[in-house]
């Protein structure tokens, strides 16, 4: 345990460092402030493209009444809704850095209690009443004396919202390595931000070890961070935590979180994975699909980009292209998984680079997928992938009996311009 004198001589210390605020975080602040216009409905917990949470600015400081009771934890955003709650993970033997079989941000975490003042500053969250590890408005400290840390700071930021977003982590983090005997604090830190998925999954958003710099030499170290496209659903959590590898002497290592910000850039997200391009012949199937993000139930309406109306809604039946041609037939036009059987009366190059597309809904509204892209390879007569003699032989065959399968341009006749096409498809391979 670390003794309370020692304790006390750190957290005096610890704001006795100064450590400063750089004006981009405060610019961020400003922006923030602008921001919040944006705020969504209270009524649907739905997130608007826009909208930033900054724990810094969502900071409410607690009556003197709740010290040493977590009420008030999780802290709300400025819609009012909880979200950053305050944690610490407890001694783990198993517990380790980044990259260790058990990393202590997966290790469970305790609630931390509201301390109005930290040895007569600032207020944070703590274990309790000035003891570490803290977190204040701006910054999270994982303190360790004489090779015993094993009190670790972890924030929760809980997702508040109804519906899936994604969103981006953006500004910087500052790591200080700081403490009583500082010139010792001289071992990496872990950063992470990560999310753990309400099936309990974790992902990475964001981690790396920082060794302090040396050249030249430096007690602050600024990282920025721009990390986009990260989908959170209902039930999704975001962890961010420091914790200093190596602990030599009295010291703590501190990491000012108070210019990240999350800001969502997709409101709803209901699309997970977009379809993916694919490629087949020009008699060949294939399918397009896409996975929903959150909770259903969902309707989907495939669309493809046709050359003359552009993105049209597709129903089962004929596929046609150019509002007459067909060119196949359609399966699963409102389902996950559409597929597509591939006869066209078209050259098949007509078809090949089309693009499909999906619009997903759900309640929370709806998402255009990004599209996938249809190759047909005319080359492959004989659907099995690629262009070989085996392809060239049944075309001659073909070609030689007149028969119409040998019709490669698709215009009635077997001639001269057919072995030509099918030349140059055969030349240019898949
Ligand atoms: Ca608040
Ligand atoms: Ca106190
Ligand atoms: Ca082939
Ligand atoms: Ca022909």
């Amino acid at each position: 345990m670390v003794p309370i004198s020692s304790t006390v001589s750190m957290a005096h210390r610890r704001h006795g460092s100064g450590i400063a605020v750089s004006t981009p975080r405060r610019t961020s602040l400003a922006c923030f402030l602008a921001c919040v216009g944006l705020a969504a409905s209270s009524a649907s917990a739905q997130y608007s493209e826009g909208f930033v949470w900054n724990r810094m600015a969502d900071w409410t400081p607690r009556p003197p009444t709740d010290a040493g009771t977590s009420n008030g934890n999780p802290d709300d955003d400025s819609t009012g809704r909880p979200c950053w709650e305050y944690r610490y993970t407890v001694n783990d033997p198993n517990a380790g850095g980044l990259g260790s079989s058990v990393p202590w941000y997966t290790v469970a975490t305790n609630k931390s209690v509201w301390d109005s003042s930290w040895f007569g500053s600032e207020a944070v969250w703590a274990r309790s009443n000035d003891v570490n590890p803290p977190i204040s408005s701006s910054l999270l400290t994982h303190t360790f004396f004489s090779g015993n840390g094993p009190y670790v700071p972890v924030i929760l930021w809980r997702y508040p919202g109804s519906c899936p977003v994604r969103v981006s982590f953006y500004g910087e983090l500052t790591l200080v390595w700081s403490g009583l005997d500082a010139q010792q604090n001289t071992g990496p830190i872990d950063v992470i931000v990560a999310r753990r998925a309400a099936s309990g999954a974790l992902t990475l958003v964001f981690s790396d070890t920082y060794a302090r710099p040396t050249n030249p030499p430096s007690d602050n170290l600024t990282i920025p961070v721009n990390v986009d496209g990260v989908a959170i659903a209902p039930g999704d959590v975001v962890l961010v935590s420091c914790r200093s590898r190596i602990w030599l002497g009295s010291n703590w290592s501190n990491m000012l979180d108070d210019g990240l910000s999350i800001q969502v850039t997709r409101s709803p997200a209901l699309v997970d994975q977009p379809p993916a391009d694919t490629s087949t012949c020009p008699t060949g199937a294939v399918s397009f699909a896409v996975s929903p993000l959150g909770a259903g139930p969902f309707d989907y309406q495939w669309q493809f980009n046709d050359p003359v109306s552009g993105w049209t809604d597709l129903s089962d039946g004929a596929l046609y292209i150019a509002g007459s041609l067909t060119c196949g037939t359609i399966n699963g036009a409102s389902l996950a998984n559409m597929q597509v059987s591939l006869d066209c009366e078209a050259t098949p190059q007509e078809l090949s680079g089309a693009e499909f597309r999906c619009v997903v809904s759900s309640s929370c509204g709806t998402e255009t997928s990004d599209s996938a892209t249809l190759t047909i390879c005319p080359g492959d007569l004989n659907c099995d992938g690629f262009v070989n003699g085996d392809d060239y032989d049944a075309f001659a065959s073909a070609f030689e009996a007149g028969d119409l399968a040998a019709d490669f341009n698709h215009d009635g006749f077997v001639n001269g311009d057919d072995y030509d096409a099918f030349a140059s498809a055969f030349e240019a391979g898949c």
